[in-house]
């Protein structure tokens, strides 16, 4: 939307991360819990993966600001720039410089993995 010589004028077209996250939720509301699950996963990716420069991956910024909302309960909240850099150093397989959707999807993964075996072990 963008006003000109006082007239607001609405823009139709709609960004390609609004229609995926329409997609998400639409996702979400018709599906399994674990096809839910799926849906939320890829939501909570583009929700910070769009912040800045590339849209369908994470900057360190993104990263940071990923893992304090949404993981922090498990990885504990964090300022520590040091920590923020040995993560993203280790989830970035491919040294390119950002995580994408396949290094963050193993972090997920790997998190559940431990969560399954605390509540497994005997
Ligand atoms: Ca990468």
């Amino acid at each position: 939307m963008s006003t000109m010589n006082g007239n607001i004028k609405i823009n139709n077209s709609v960004p390609p991360f609004c229609v995926c996250l329409s997609v998400c939720v639409c996702f979400v509301v018709n599906m399994s819990q674990v096809q839910q699950a799926m849906g939320l996963l890829i939501a909570a990716f583009h929700k910070y993966s769009g912040k800045e420069g590339d849209k369908l991956t994470l900057s360190k910024g993104e990263l940071k600001d990923l893992l304090n909302a949404e993981l922090g309960e498990l990885l504990g909240k964090t300022a520590d720039q040091a920590k923020v850099d040995k993560i993203f150093k280790d989830l970035d397989a491919n040294q390119d410089g950002s995580v994408d959707f396949q290094e963050y999807v193993t972090l997920v993964a790997c998190l559940t993995m431990v969560c399954n075996d605390f509540f497994t072990k005997k």
